[in-house]
Order: structure tokens, then C-alpha cells, then sequence
């Protein structure tokens, strides 16, 4: 993701949306359910649950939410523990030597790379291991610590206990939400609310919860746009109401580079794992809401050969460009689509058939076979192929495993195939390389198999997908060159990104001394090596049964309990 480059847009009519259909009131009402026992919410929030029709708030004005959010409500922690089929660091049957022996060696890995960042960049954002000292960004609107939230679970689930202390200990004295500055909405949410919901949840302790819940309350002007489709960028400031003039108002915006003031497709479809977690919290279900209604939108409108391309108008609720990925700027959309419905414990069939559709015109449109036969998902501009995959687009050989166990007998068989099939070409581009790590795009044009053939393209960055989907496939399928693989790729980390004072990306694949981009990315810890020992791990730690990963690889949790009819 790219800077904003423009000035905030002009304040949105506050005209009233559109009367809202009959299946968005029987959503939202499904997402209140969700919310749990009934919040003793203001009247003014009632409306907005039941019809939607007064969802559009000031932009200046003082949220619903902040007022709902104050009533007493109580999670039941407890009954919610009681509801996981399994012990969320597992049972630990006995294994062979080997698997335990490389799974302590991820450990280690992880606590390399936390004990540099805590040594040089503690309350930065990332750790610059070549330098040692830190990187702040600008995507997180002021916030700092996106590592420490980030690397929370990793830390909790390969029981680094002191570890986890010192992370906890930072967050409960110095994680700072008063902040005042141009934020992602996209990265905040799947990086701190998902990873500070996912502590929550792991451990029960309340710092994490009520710093989510804090911050999802800041997010919300985002969604104060005609159609209900956020902005990508949210200022993070208070939001004052004296001032017409306050540069702190929550305005959102969208992105300088997106066309014509868009909103992207794979940031407004990524909040509602963490959105609907946020209300099964607080008992307040405005950000189920909120979550619901770019969903619906999104299932209405029409869609060029049943394709979602990436760029929408929150304004008008049109497609801008008719760009289709799977990889960078559409990726994770589609992932939330099958995770929101095995999150609702199977029972958001909107969202599964939205994934089984566009799954369908993907297959259909999308997905290729290079002479040498490697199954690829090509990238669509208008109708005409561009024959090249992103790192980012690997993750959906694991996507497309995880919704293959329920696609029906017929189809079951075929998406494993298709998963195993997209994995392996994924692998291949770490293969084919000399580092054995993977370039951010690889190509299949004028006979270049998984290789990437511009010299911007060949550097890796840390990035998860590639082993993400070998965590996928192996606890699917237990085919051991899972292992195999991930194995490699540990051994190839180890031998290329690890340096003196942590783990670096590196700018060029194909050679054997690459030069180092001296970022530790926080996905490195919440994502990397959290799949990596996952792979290594028996299949009931942090078991597909009980939780769901977001797009960050922080656990959520099924609903078993509440998201009853
Ligand atoms: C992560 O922040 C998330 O996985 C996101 O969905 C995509 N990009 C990075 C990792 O590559």
C-alpha cells in the first residue's frame, strides 16, 4: 500500500442512504444476534440497527458508537473458553524428534527477532536490523508498537512467556491511542485490532479488549460515505465537534493513487472478521453494521463477468476500473468472503456464495496453465490477461483448501486439487530461484515459467503467503512435502534475511549475495513464523475447528456459542 498523496476530500452529503432492503435489516438483525444478550442501546443506535436508514453520521459529529460503547456489558470469557473443542496450545501427543526439533528452531527464530526489536525498536513500529534502530511509517496514523501488537499471539502460542510479559507490559503502559494522524484503515484493523481481538481471546485479558474496542471506535467516521463503503484513510484524531476547522476530526479520504477518490476492493472487504468480533465484545452491533453493509452492497452490484474488480466509488457504488486481482489490491477480500462464513459457525450463506461465485468466474477467467504446466491465476485489466502472479495472490492455495472441505462431495476433490496444484507453482517460484525465497511477482510470458522477469519485482520482503498456504495444505491433506518445503524455506530465512541484530528482506532473489532492504516487517512475526511453527505443530494448536486467521494471521474465534438462528 502506497501513501496518500491527496487533500481530504469534500465532506460527504450528509443526505440519509437509500432505504435500506429487507435483507440488509435481516442481516444486521443476524449481526446483532451475533452481538450477543441485548445491549441497553441509546434510541438513537436502535434505528440504526434496525433499518440502516440513519447510518450516515456527520463526519464532525460525535459517534453513535462512542455513546453506545459506554453502556455496561459483559463478555462472557469463560463460556467462551468452554465453547473451544480443543486447548488452544494443543494436547501435545507424542511426536517424532524431528518435527519437535524444527519447531523449537522456529521458536528461536521468533525470539531473535522479538529480542531485537525489543532491544532497539521497542514502541517503533518495525525494527531496522541493519542499522538497529527503528521505523516509524506512515501507515498507522501515529500509533506506534504495530510490532508488539503484531507479534502478541505469536509470542502467547510458542509459549515465549517472558516474551509475552514484556509485549503485554507495553501495551497496558505505553500503547498510546490519543494520537492524531492519516491512518490506513485497512492495515490499523487487521494488524491492531485483529492482533490485540486475537490476545483477547487467547488469554482473557482485558487490556487487549478494551484497547480494540477503543480503537474500532476511531475507525468508524470511515464508513460515514453515501453508500456505506469506507474510506481507505482515517485521521485518527479526536473528533471535535466545537470546530468546523479541527484538523483531528476523524475525516477519512481515500488513497492519492487509487482512481477517481475508490475505495479498494481488498481494504473495505477486509474489516468484518474483526468488525463482528468488535461487536461480539462490546454488545454494541454498529460495527457489525458497518461490516454487513459493504458486504450487501457488494453482493449487489453487478459484476463484469461475475469478477470483483478493485476499485469501487463510496460514493456511487460503482466499479472505477475494471482491474481484477486476486493478488495485491483484491486478495484478502476474497479470503474474508469463505472466513466469514466458517466464522459464523456456517451460517452466513451470503457470504459462502459470494465466494463460491466468484471462485467459479476466477476458475473460469482467471486461472491458467503455463506450457510447462504450472497452474497460475493471471490478473484481468478490462477483459485482457496479464499473465503474472504476485507473492501476495500464494495465499490463495490455502484459501482455496480451507473452502474445498466444504464445497460439496463433487467439488471437494477437484479444489484440493486446484489448492495443491497453485501451491506447488508458488513453491516452484522459490524453487527456481538461487536464495530458495520467493520474488514479490513471478511470470509466465515469453517463456519464463515462475520467475520474475523485471528487476523491480525481485525482492522478497518477508512476506507470508507462500507458507501460509503450506500450512493450509498440510493440515488438509498431511502430505509431509509441506513440511518439506516450509523446511526449506526456514533454512533458506535462516541462511539470507538473518543478520546481525534480526531478520531483513532482501532486494534480489537470484543471487546468492543479496543486498539487504533493512526492515523487519511486523507480518515477519504475526504471520512468517507463527504458519511456519504452526506447520511443525500438531493440528488441534490453535485447531481450524475453534479459530479462524485473519488476513494478519491473528486467531479469531468461531462463533459456536451465540450465532444461533
Ligand atoms: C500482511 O499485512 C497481510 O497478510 C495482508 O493481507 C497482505 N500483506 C501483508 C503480508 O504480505
Amino acid at each position: 500500500t502506497d501513501l496518500p498523496r491527496s487533500p481530504p476530500a469534500a465532506a460527504e452529503p450528509r443526505h440519509a442512504s437509500p432505504a435500506a432492503p429487507r435483507r440488509l435489516r435481516e442481516k444486521l438483525r443476524t449481526a446483532a444476534r451475533m452481538a450477543g444478550p441485548p445491549a441497553h442501546t441509546a434510541p438513537g443506535s436502535r434505528q440504526q440497527v434496525q433499518g440502516g436508514e440513519r447510518r450516515a453520521q456527520p463526519a464532525t459529529g460525535p459517534p453513535a458508537a462512542a455513546r453506545e460503547t459506554r453502556v455496561p456489558f459483559r463478555f462472557d470469557y469463560e463460556r467462551f473458553r468452554r465453547s473451544l473443542r480443543h486447548p488452544v496450545r494443543g494436547r501435545r501427543p507424542g511426536e517424532d524428534p524431528e518435527t519437535r526439533a524444527r519447531r523449537m528452531k522456529i521458536k528461536e527464530m521468533m525470539k531473535f527477532a522479538w529480542d531485537n526489536y525489543k532491544q532497539y525498536a521497542l514502541g517503533k513500529n518495525e525494527l531496522r536490523p541493519l542499522t538497529k534502530n527503528g521505523h516509524i511509517g506512515n501507515m498507522f496514523g501515529g500509533l506506534r508498537g504495530a510490532t508488539v501488537v503484531d507479534a502478541l499471539d505469536t509470542l502467547y502460542i510458542m509459549e515465549l512467556e517472558e516474551e509475552f510479559q514484556e509485549a503485554k507490559k507495553w501495551v497496558e503502559k505505553s500503547f498510546d491511542l490519543n494520537v492524531n494522524g492519516e491512518a490506513s484503515l485497512f492495515e490499523v484493523n487487521i494488524r491492531y485490532i485483529g492482533g490485540l481481538l486475537a490476545a483477547y481471546y487467547l488469554t482473557g485479558e482485558e487490556v487487549f479488549k478494551s484497547k480494540a474496542l477503543e480503537l474500532g471506535e476511531k475507525l468508524l467516521p470511515a464508513f460515514n460515505t453515501p453508500t456505506g463503503i469506507p474510506r481507505g484513510v482515517i485521521n485518527l484524531g479526536r473528533q471535535d465537534t466545537r470546530s468546523l476547522f479541527s484538523p483531528c476530526s476523524g475525516m477519512s479520504w481515500s488513497w492519492g493513487w487509487a482512481s477517481a477518490g475508490s475505495s479498494i476492493l481488498a481494504e473495505f472487504g477486509t474489516l468484518h472478521l474483526e468488525f463482528l468480533h468488535l461487536s461480539e465484545l462490546s454488545g454494541n452491533p454498529v460495527f457489525a453494521e458497518k461490516a454487513s453493509t459493504s458486504q450487501l452492497v457488494l453482493n449487489r452490484v453487478e459484476k463484469p463477468q461475475g469478477l470483483y474488480p478493485n476499485f469501487l466509488s463510496p460514493v456511487t457504488g460503482n466499479w472505477v476500473q475494471h482491474h481484477v486481482s486476486i493478488g495485491g489490491l483484491g486478495d484478502s477480500f476474497y479470503e474474508y468472503l469463505i472466513k466469514s462464513w466458517l466464522m459464523s459457525d456456517k451460517k452466513d450463506s451470503e457470504a459462502k456464495k459470494m465466494y463460491d461465485d466468484a471462485l467459479e468466474a476466477i476458475e473460469k477467467h482467471l486461472v491458467k496453465k503455463s506450457a510447462g504446466g504450472l497452474t497460475y491465476i493471471a490478473e484481468w485489466r478490462g477483459g485482457i490477461l496479464d499473465h503474472k502472479m504476485g507473492h501476495l495472490a500464494c495465499f490463495s492455495g490455502g484459501m482455496i483448501a480451507l473452502g474445498a472441505e466444504h464445497a460439496g462431495e463433487e467439488r471437494k476433490q477437484h479444489y484440493l486439487d486446484l489448492a495443491a496444484e497453485i501451491t506447488n507453482t508458488c513453491h516452484e517460484s522459490y524453487a527456481r530461484s538461487d536464495t530458495k525465497l520467493g520474488p514479490e511477482a513471478f511470470r509466465f510470458d515469453a517463456g519464463t515459467e515462475a520467475m520474475a522477469t523485471r528487476l523491480s519485482e525481485r525482492y522478497y520482503i518477508l512476506r507470508p503467503e507462500v507458507v501460509e498456504s503450506y500450512m493450509y495444505m498440510w493440515r488438509l491433506t498431511h502430505d509431509p512435502k509441506y513440511r518439506q518445503w516450509g523446511w526449506e524455506a526456514v533454512k533458506a530465512l535462516e541462511k539470507h534475511c538473518r543478520v546481525e541484530a534480526g531478520f531483513s528482506g532482501i532486494r534480489d532473489v537470484y543471487t546468492t549475495t543479496p543486498t539487504h532492504d533493512n526492515m523487519q516487517q511486523s507480518f515477519f512475526l504475526a504471520e512468517t513464523l507463527k504458519y511456519l511453527y504452526l506447520l511443525f505443530c500438531e493440528d488441534d494448536v490453535l485447531s481450524l475447528d475453534d479459530w479462524v486467521f485473519n488476513t494478519e494471521a491473528h486467531p479469531l474465534p468461531v462463533n459456536h456459542t451465540n450465532f444461533k438462528a
